[in-house]
């Protein structure tokens, strides 16, 4: 046991920094710096995560340009975010519960969201909320930080009924600073629910930067005060993420309750695609510094050294995805104009007397 003065705030502070430094296994070339750290995976399984990696490049480029055109509403950007989303993602299993926020559509569509689903939620439309029964999952959340408190009730939930699952929901920096975040990893804590919470640290809330965000050093240290482990990950490394969640699946499902997650990464472009300029506000060429650790060139590199991706791979999946997202925009432009009773019918299993007023009332005007 460390003795220092209790009055001597500065030893008392450093006292409560352990180690947080951050869990890497691939460097920024996509060498393999930590052996000893590979995740068991297979090389089909590595390839898969690639495949994911490079769609979801894909999505947001192609919801970039939809978004333009006019044929996508609401759409934050995840370019930069890959390995933090797909790698942690693949980590987990189909029956885990996925709690998401606004920027985490591609964990939500390869958990089993069909994306002309995703789209229409992007467009508003009440049917991109209705999720299939066998989906485990809750459509993303706007409010920053909610998820986090829903997640520790889903996390209790699945104690209670024996189940071997986890829960698996995300932050951003920003929403690690908001009284859910804390409430939330608590309550999990608490109650040792199976809960994996992440915080997708891309470096910004908004205008916000890391460095104002909070003075603590990282922000899986935040763990600390509820007694749970906290880890920090490098974001851009697929296979340091993978691992990391493979882990953390592991302790929680074990019963020994929740850990949080920070996964270091960076969003490139714009916050959303609502009216955001992070040339406003952020310092000039840090985008281009980002680029150089990102997670699919170093992936890319490695698989390549490995024998196991080309170009030609890679040029394949492209095409595919495009034809994906063809498909599933053309299925979301074929769904009905949504109506008013609809919204009225899936705020409750059993309309209040109320609503059910209200939906009579709608659909004799709809009718007409
Ligand atoms: C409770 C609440 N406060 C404010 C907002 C407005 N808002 C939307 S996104 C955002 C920043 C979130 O940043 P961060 O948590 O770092 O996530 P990122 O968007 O960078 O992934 C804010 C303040 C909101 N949606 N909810």
């Amino acid at each position: 046991m460390a003795t220092y003065n209790k009055l001597e705030l500065d030893s008392l502070f450093s006292a409560t920094n352990t180690d947080f430094s951050m869990v890497q296994i691939l460097d920024e070339t996509g060498k393999l710096v930590h052996p000893e750290l590979m995740p068991d995976m297979t090389d089909e399984e590595m390839v898969e995560l690639m495949t994911d990696m490079v769609w979801s490049r894909i999505l947001h480029e192609r919801s970039t340009a939809l978004n333009r055109q006019g044929r996508l509403g609401f759409y934050a950007p995840t370019a930069g975010q890959e390995a933090s989303q797909l790698a942690s993602i693949k980590a987990i299993e189909k029956d885990d519960v996925l709690l998401p926020g606004y920027r985490d559509v591609p964990q939500l569509v390869k958990h089993g969201l069909p994306l002309s689903q995703a789209f229409l939620w992007s467009r508003g439309h009440v049917a991109g909320n209705i999720y299939p029964e066998s989906l485990q999952a809750l459509p993303p959340q706007i409010i920053i930080g909610a998820q986090y408190v829903q997640a520790a009730g889903v996390a209790l939930g699945l104690k209670k009924r024996d189940k071997k699952n986890v829960v698996v929901t995300y932050t951003g920096d920003g929403g690690s600073s908001q009284g859910d975040f804390y409430e939330g990893i608590n309550f999990a804590g608490s109650f040792k629910a199976p809960g994996i919470f992440f915080i997708q640290n891309n470096g910004w809330a908004i205008s916000t930067p890391r460095s104002v965000q909070t003075q603590a050093v990282t922000l899986a240290q935040k763990a600390v005060a509820a007694g749970i482990p906290g880890i920090q990950v490098d974001g851009m490394d697929p296979l340091a993420v993978y691992a990391v969640t493979k882990k953390a699946r592991e302790y929680a499902v074990a019963g020994n309750g929740p850990v949080l997650i920070e996964t270091v990464c960076f969003r490139y472009g714009p916050h959303t695609l609502s009216g955001d300029d992070p040339t406003r506000y952020q310092p000039e060429g840090i985008q281009d510094e980002w680029a150089k650790k990102d997670p699919i060139i170093r992936f890319r590199n490695f698989l390549t050294e490995k024998g196991l991706w080309s170009q030609e791979k890679e040029e394949a999946v492209i095409e595919r995805t495009k034809e994906e997202i063809k498909a599933a925009i053309k299925e979301a432009d074929q769904q009905p104009k949504q109506k008013v009773s609809d919204f009225l019918k899936s705020m409750f299993e059993e309309p209040t007397y109320i609503i059910e007023e209200q939906i009579q009332q709608f659909e004799a005007k709809e009718s007409k």
